[in-house]
């Protein structure tokens, strides 16, 4: 198996996005991957609150498209906030302007005060818009289960990857305006797994969809850990070892972000204190300065 490397929600810093991929060695300076035979999960919120959401959607289909050539992987999730810009696009923007029946529910404001920027959603083009469409709810690698949110939402939808996966992408492409208000709200929430059974809540997910480990994105690492966000936050582990949090407040934090490369050796996540974490690749690297002489 070549290298797994893992990154949670980029919101739109493109910059910081690049710089993270050049460090680990999986593109280069010009965009084109480098990663070879390498996996690299996104797990979804590629776009909103930062300032080029569009630009993160292109890089990221750009090196999808390259690393499949050499036998290299790019798997990016779906993430609310594709929901989201999905939701605004169909109710409001160029492919509804009003459309039938118009925007009821008030998608598009939904998103703008989430962090949409119109800017992103005017230049999307049509086969963006097919890409974002059939983005995967969930991805299982080696021992790891890849979801974008700590939310009850994919156990709701079924109990397998793929049926999960068939819902998700029949639901985007057909819906009334009344599920996308549901939809959007499951997936919002968030802590499952930080609740008095979360361990419980985890086990569970990793039971029915498989995988040793959960991995997860959404909800940033400082939230968790009921900490002011700092530029050296951490990925971080919890719910008894079994679930990783790698959401690195990147748009929330300047100079916030990592991107981690994980275990993939068979067995070696069997023992309970295993955290599987290989490398963390920040975007702001600890400086130590020397005192005295
Ligand atoms: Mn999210």
């Amino acid at each position: 198996m070549g290298d797994l490397w893992v990154m949670g929600d980029v919101h739109g810093e493109r910059a910081g996005l690049r710089t993270l991929l050049q460090r680990a060695k999986l593109a280069d300076f010009e965009d084109n991957w480098l990663g070879d035979g390498a996996t690299l999960v996104l797990l979804g919120d590629l776009m909103d609150r930062g300032p080029d959401g569009l630009g993160v959607l292109r890089l990221v289909r750009r090196l999808e498209e390259q690393a499949g050539a050499v036998g290299g992987r790019v798997v990016s999730l779906l993430g609310n906030h594709e929901v989201m810009m999905l939701s605004a696009l169909r109710f409001r923007g160029r492919r509804g302007l009003g459309g039938l029946g118009g925007d009821p529910y008030g998608l598009y404001d939904y998103w703008k005060q989430n962090g949409g920027r119109v800017r992103d959603l005017s230049q999307l083009e049509p086969d963006d818009l097919e890409w974002l469409e059939a983005r995967p709810p969930m991805y299982r690698y080696a021992d790891w289960l890849f979801v974008h949110a700590d939310s009850r939402l994919y156990l709701t939808l079924g109990h397998s990857i793929g049926r999960v996966t068939e819902l998700t992408t029949a639901f985007l492409r057909a819906s009334t305006p009344e599920n996308w208000v549901d939809f959007l709200n499951a997936f919002a929430e968030r802590e499952l797994y930080t609740a008095e059974d979360g361990q419980v809540e985890a086990s569970e997910m990793l039971n029915v969809f498989g995988g040793k480990r959960l991995a997860h994105g959404h909800t940033p690492v400082f939230v968790l850990q009921g900490l002011p966000p700092s530029p050296t936050m951490a990925p971080h582990v919890y719910a008894g070892g079994l679930v990783l949090a790698l959401d690195s407040a990147m748009a929330y934090q300047k100079g916030a972000g990592f991107i981690v490369r994980l275990e993939t050796d068979p067995g070696r996540l069997d023992s309970p204190g295993a955290q599987g974490i290989l490398e963390t690749v920040h975007l702001t690297e600890r400086v130590m300065v020397a005192g005295g002489r």
